[in-house]
């Protein structure tokens, strides 16, 4: 008997959507469990994977079911608690290195050099092993082997899925991606671009004056989509300009004082929005939302309203000290554009193959009959949204037919994995990919649930829109999913 408290979603980890269990604090399962050690001869690696199985066969849903991980997690033990309780087949693993490893442990071979087999277990390698033992010891132990199976992971765990759907589809018949950290080449390095503008700028405001031009942004946009809910639901109708509120005045509580917004700072909130670009202006990566929180981006800790530090986002420094400076002391201080620059495209240049999860061609996905379901919030404060975007309309470049087996649901007003006041899918997101996959119910809507308009203690619901539909208000009670269509 295993003991363990369900783990819910969290904005970093991005661990897969496990449903709440009502009423039950700390859940027993009883299962077998298998740990597994490996290498793969020549390479100095060292995999943990684990298999979860029901341990009573008559307690198996005869499915198979992997959680993904987020940030550098791969996964681990726990993930397979969860599908077990719920009655999957499951295997995980920490691809390659320790849960709790800094990739400064393990991301190099020494100073300078990329430790290649490490980086391929956790891109995607020992992923697919995970699932091709998790497989074949439900085959086993059962005796026959699992009628479907599945993918549900968000961040990390929507990059593996979109892994699993580029390189071994036949593994799975259904993948929920939220949230992907794909283009992972791209996405990590533009995830120091705020500290690299504001130390270029030399501005470092802080938290309170980041936040007052998301609010000012807000306030002017929310209403351009028809509804007042705190919501941008039409991105490219907001064209408001940082530049506006150079001169106001905050009275921020902490740190203690009023802060004058300066055009520094508004140079660097609008870097964030428009997202990195070169020193010739070329955009390098796609840029926030303006109803995302910077605070991920530009985190500030002062001790003072001048005197502030900037925490650059963990994962995005990992990256470029450990796999593109290649060496753990790096520091951004005293960057140049030119040097950024050089680093984004080192990034790119080394990994698109092993990490960028950019791979456009899905026709073995599409032959093995695989289905997957991709959503991310538009309120994303982490990975943006647009570069899901972007691997869509890449694919629909491809294959016009791409929404027979692979559909991207966009939810205004969500924050990374899930929360913010917007339309939430990730409690419905699983069932409804199984329905496709199980049923053929094809998902031409994806419920998400909301935050009342006029009464925070109560929800509403919004049948979202397969991408390039848009989840448009058209008229009447805004609380009612009736009222909004796909346009
Ligand atoms: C990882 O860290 C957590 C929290 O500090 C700890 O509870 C856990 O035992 C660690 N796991 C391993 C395998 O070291
Ligand atoms: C993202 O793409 C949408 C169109 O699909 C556009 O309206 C919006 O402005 C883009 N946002 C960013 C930050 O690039
Ligand atoms: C900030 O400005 C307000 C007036 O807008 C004033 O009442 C307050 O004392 C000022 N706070 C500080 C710390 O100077
Ligand atoms: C700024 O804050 C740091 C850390 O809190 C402190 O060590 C430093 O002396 C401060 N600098 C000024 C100019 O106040
Ligand atoms: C498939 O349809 C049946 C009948 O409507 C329903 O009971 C079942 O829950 C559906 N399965 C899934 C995975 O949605
Ligand atoms: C808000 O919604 C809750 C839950 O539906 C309900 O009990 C309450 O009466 C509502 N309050 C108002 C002011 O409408
Ligand atoms: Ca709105």
């Amino acid at each position: 008997a295993h003991e363990f408290s369900t783990s819910g979603r969290n904005a970093t980890g991005g661990v897969g959507v496990i449903p709440d269990i009502p009423g039950v604090e700390t859940p027993t399962v009883d299962i077998c469990l298998v740990s597994l050690s490996y290498t793969h001869p020549g390479q100095q690696d060292l995999v943990n994977t684990y298999i979860g199985l029901p341990l009573d066969a008559k307690d198996w849903n005869s499915r198979f079911l992997m959680h993904g991980g987020g940030a550098w997690y791969a996964g681990g033990e726990s993930s397979i608690l969860t599908p077990v309780l719920l009655g999957y087949a499951s295997s995980s693993t920490d691809g390659g290195h320790g849960i709790n490893a800094s990739t400064t442990d393990w991301g190099l071979t020494s100073d300078g050099h990329t430790n290649w087999p490490a980086l391929r277990d956790f891109s995607s390698l020992a992923i697919s092993e995970a699932a091709v033992l998790g497989k074949m010891a439900t085959r086993l132990y059962y005796g026959s082997g699992a009628e479907y199976s599945y993918w549900h992971g968000c961040s990390t765990g929507g990059r593996q899925g979109h892994a699993m759907a580029q390189d071994h589809p036949e593994l799975f018949d259904g993948i929920v991606a939220g949230a992907p950290a794909i283009s992972w080449d791209k996405f990590a390095p533009a995830g120091l671009w705020g500290p690299v503008l504001a130390q270029i700028l030399d501005t470092q405001p802080p938290q309170c004056v980041v936040d007052a031009f998301t609010k000012a942004a807000v306030e002017e946009c929310d209403g351009l989509d028809g509804v007042t809910d705190g919501i941008i639901a039409f991105p490219g109708r907001c064209n408001f300009k940082a530049s506006s509120i150079i001169g106001q005045t905050i009275n921020c509580i902490d740190p203690n004082g009023n802060v004058t917004i300066t055009k520094d700072m508004a140079e660097l909130i609008s870097g964030l929005w428009e997202g990195p670009r070169s020193a010739e202006g070329q955009s390098l990566w796609y840029g926030f939302h303006h109803d995302s929180s910077l605070a991920s981006m530009i985190g500030t800790s002062c001790s003072s309203t001048k005197n502030c530090t900037i925490a650059p986002f963990s994962v995005a420094k990992d990256w470029v000290n450990t796999f593109v400076a290649r060496n753990p002391e790096f520091s951004i201080e005293g960057l140049t554009r030119q040097e950024y620059d050089r680093l984004f495209r080192q990034s790119v240049d080394r990994y698109t193959s092993l990490i960028g999860t950019s791979n456009t061609d899905l026709s073995k996905m599409k032959h093995a009959g695989t289905k997957m379901l991709a959503w991310h919030g538009m309120a994303d404060q982490l990975v943006p949204t647009n570069g899901t975007i972007d691997y869509y309309e890449r694919v629909t470049k491809l294959d016009a037919d791409v929404a027979d087996y692979y559909r991207l649901f966009l939810a205004p007003g969500v924050t990374h994995c899930g929360f913010g006041p917007g339309f939430d899918p990730a409690e419905t997101v699983f069932d409804t990919m199984r329905a496709w996959v199980e049923n053929g119910t094809v998902p031409d809507r994806l419920e998400g649930v909301a935050v009342a308009v006029g009464n925070s203690s109560a929800t509403r619901t919004g049948n979202l829109c397969p991408y390039p539909q848009v989840f448009t208000y058209n008229e009447g009670d805004v609380n009612d999913a009736a009222s909004f269509t796909c346009a």
